[in-house]
């Protein structure tokens, strides 16, 4: 009795990835529901080699559905994931809706696979950076007691969806060739650039809405409701993966080489820190690949108490900080 799954938004940056994700990972279903806006209802869209129509979604779409995943953004999630609980279908949202719901567990299977249980009928899946950082943070955090983190990213189009990333590609070929370019989907010029997340800026704190998700969220998926967490979140012209220089500050000196052991045998984490090669984690080299990327591991020179260790960490946006998670986490529901 395998089930029935259903994706809201399809045909999105992350839609497209979830329906890669159920392919590769090779998750039992028994039939696949494509669902997006009246815009692309008629399209059809590959899988497991058949062409599976997109279907408009409305109040009826979930009927017989066992297992809704949602991928269209807040107000399409806030709107249609209890509507799809009331049908019977068991949602994994990737908005953050429903985040830091008490009745809603905010899971990444390798961090917090426990906390899936006694829900209210939705999962949520967290922000991209807070999936990637709590990944790599797991091993050691497990071990040692985490004092504070301070954490600058470097994310990729793919987060502010497929439209942002086309918007990248045409502002370089413009770039390149010397042509005016007007961005529509990001505030600012993208090629040959960087500049301050375009999430909204709280005007007392100055933090804009992606570094308070990261901050909330990584302190739930950690069970840490205290920790004190700084962040500064970057765009740059990447086109899917997000990176992160993370400095943790530990209780006690935790020694360089044991976190590079921990890290090593971590789940869903490939260690890449060869001082020789000067090779560490990039975002080409994570992109369209399922394990998070760890290295630079080194000992924080601007703390002279010895307590803090320096990492840099990469992972495909839209896999590991999206759909993969997703799947994940329908995986252990399952299990
Ligand atoms: P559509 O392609 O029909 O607009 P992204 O994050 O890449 O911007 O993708 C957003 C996803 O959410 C797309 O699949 C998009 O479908 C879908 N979506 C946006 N608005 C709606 C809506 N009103 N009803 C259903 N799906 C929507
Ligand atoms: C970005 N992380 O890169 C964001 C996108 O909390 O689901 C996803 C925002 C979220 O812009």
């Amino acid at each position: 009795n395998a089930p029935v799954v259903a994706i809201v938004g399809a045909t999105g940056a992350v839609g497209v990835e979830l329906i890669r994700s159920l392919e590769m990972r090779n998750f039992p279903l028994s039939s696949l529901r494509l669902l997006a806006s009246a815009r692309s209802a008629g399209r059809t869209m590959d899988f497991r080699g058949a062409q599976v129509p997109v279907e408009e979604l409305t109040e009826d779409s979930f009927a017989g559905v066992d297992i809704a995943l949602f991928s269209a953004g807040a107000t399409i999630s806030r709107k249609f994931g209890p509507i799809a609980v009331a049908a019977g279908a068991q949602v994994i949202d990737n908005s953050s809706a429903f985040r830091m719901n008490d009745d809603v567990p905010l899971v990444v299977p390798e961090v917090n696979g426990d906390t899936i249980g006694n829900q209210s009928g939705i999962i949520a899946n967290p922000n991209c950076v807070a999936a990637i950082l709590t990944v790599a943070l797991a091993p050691l955090h497990r071990k040692h007691t985490i004092r504070r983190l301070n954490i600058a990213t470097y994310q990729a189009a793919s987060g502010a969806g497929a439209a942002a990333m086309e918007e990248l590609r045409q502002g370089t070929l413009a770039a390149i060739e010397g042509r005016d370019f007007t961005p529509e989907v990001l505030p600012h010029p993208y090629a040959f650039n960087i500049f301050s997340h375009n999430a909204d800026v709280d005007p007392e704190t100055g933090y804009n809405g992606e570094e308070l998700k990261v901050i909330a969220e990584t302190r739930r998926i950690l069970a840490r409701p205290d920790l004190p967490v700084g962040i500064t979140c970057i765009r740059v012209p990447i086109l899917r993966a997000h990176a992160m220089a993370v400095t943790v500050e530990f209780e006690e000196p935790v020694d360089e080489a044991e976190a590079r052991a921990l890290l090593a045998e971590g789940a869903g984490l490939r260690l890449v820190d060869d001082r020789a090669a000067n090779h560490f984690p990039m975002p080409c080299e994570v992109s369209g690949g399922e394990d998070v990327h760890v290295g630079r591991i080194r000992r924080d020179l601007g703390d002279p108490s010895g307590r803090s260790l320096a990492l840099f960490i990469a992972g495909d946006q839209l896999l590991k900080g999206a759909a993969q998670n997703a799947v994940q986490i329908a995986e252990a529901l399952r299990a």
